[in-house]
């Protein structure tokens, strides 16, 4: 409860921030795209998302702070956009978030006011989030699609109905989890397990990206099977708005 004064606080106080991790091609190195996370500084504490998101869903917080985020982000991306190449945004949504009213028309509101192509746009889902309100989500989401939203399911691997999930919702792409990735090179039966959802993936005409990279092997190994996209921290850290702005007038190398 004390918590969720806080973060109420928060919100009025301005005191979130987001933070921005460089997505690459696997075959060009390049920053195809970036993923938006939240940061939350409570005076000189950094609280983990994990601590706060739980709480800021429960008390309906998290409808406003997404939706802060969603258009922050998205006016940032574009202006990136504007000076560079052309990256995406990819933003991780909450249950809560789109059955709120007006889901849609914010989503649709931010693309306008910030000039980012919907194309340019994923939207990250969890398998979990189909559970409840599975009906209503999925017309809201397949809705955006129709607009030109691209779809990815997060934490690919680890829900209970991956497949039927897929058969479901007009997705775009998956998001392998990082406890396979993370065996890559010294688990056998993880490396097959990542490189049949990299074949599974691709045969489904999606784009492919390992989530979690952070040993050159693991790096090596996601080439070879041509996972068509990664994320983690060898690759590059999560960074704040004047990181992304640095980078995009170097370039990564990976
Ligand atoms: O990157 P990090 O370890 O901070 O993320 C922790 C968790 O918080 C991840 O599961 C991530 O998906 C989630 N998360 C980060 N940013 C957002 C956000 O803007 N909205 C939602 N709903 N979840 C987020
Ligand atoms: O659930 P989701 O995939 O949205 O979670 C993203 C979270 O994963 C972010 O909090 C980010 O900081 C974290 N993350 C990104 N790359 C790596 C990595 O290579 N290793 C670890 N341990 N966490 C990572
Ligand atoms: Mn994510
Ligand atoms: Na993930």
């Amino acid at each position: 409860l004390e918590l969720a004064a806080d973060l109420q606080r928060a919100l009025i106080e301005h005191q979130f921030a987001i933070e921005y991790q460089p997505v690459v091609d696997l075959a060009t190195s390049r920053v195809t795209a970036v993923e938006a996370l939240v940061r939350w500084w409570r005076g000189s504490v950094f609280v983990p998302p994990e601590q706060f998101l739980g709480p800021a869903e429960d008390t309906g917080l998290i409808v406003p702070l997404s939706e802060w985020i969603l258009r922050e982000a998205c006016r940032e991306v574009a202006a990136w956009r504007a000076s560079s190449w052309d990256i995406g945004l990819s933003l991780n949504l909450s249950a809560r978030q789109i059955t709120a009213p007006r889901f849609v028309e914010t989503v649709e509101e931010a693309l306008a006011e910030s000039g980012l192509p919907a194309s340019a746009l994923t939207l990250e889902v969890i398998e979990e989030m189909l559970v409840e309100d599975a009906e209503e989500t999925i017309k809201r989401l397949s809705e955006l699609r129709a607009l030109g939203v691209r779809l990815a399911i997060d934490d690919f691997g680890t829900g209970y109905a991956s497949l039927a999930f897929l058969r479901q919702l007009p997705v775009d792409m998956i998001k392998i989890d990082p406890s396979f990735v993370s065996g890559l090179g010294n688990d056998d039966t993880l490396t097959l397990l990542t490189s049949t959802i990299v074949r599974l993936g691709h045969d489904l005409g999606l784009i492919v990206v390992a989530e979690g990279i952070e040993r050159p092997e693991q790096l090596e190994l996601l080439k070879q099977m041509g996972c068509t996209r990664g994320q983690g921290f060898l690759v590059a850290r999560p960074m704040a708005a004047r990181g992304v702005d640095s980078l995009m007038r170097t370039s990564l190398t990976v």
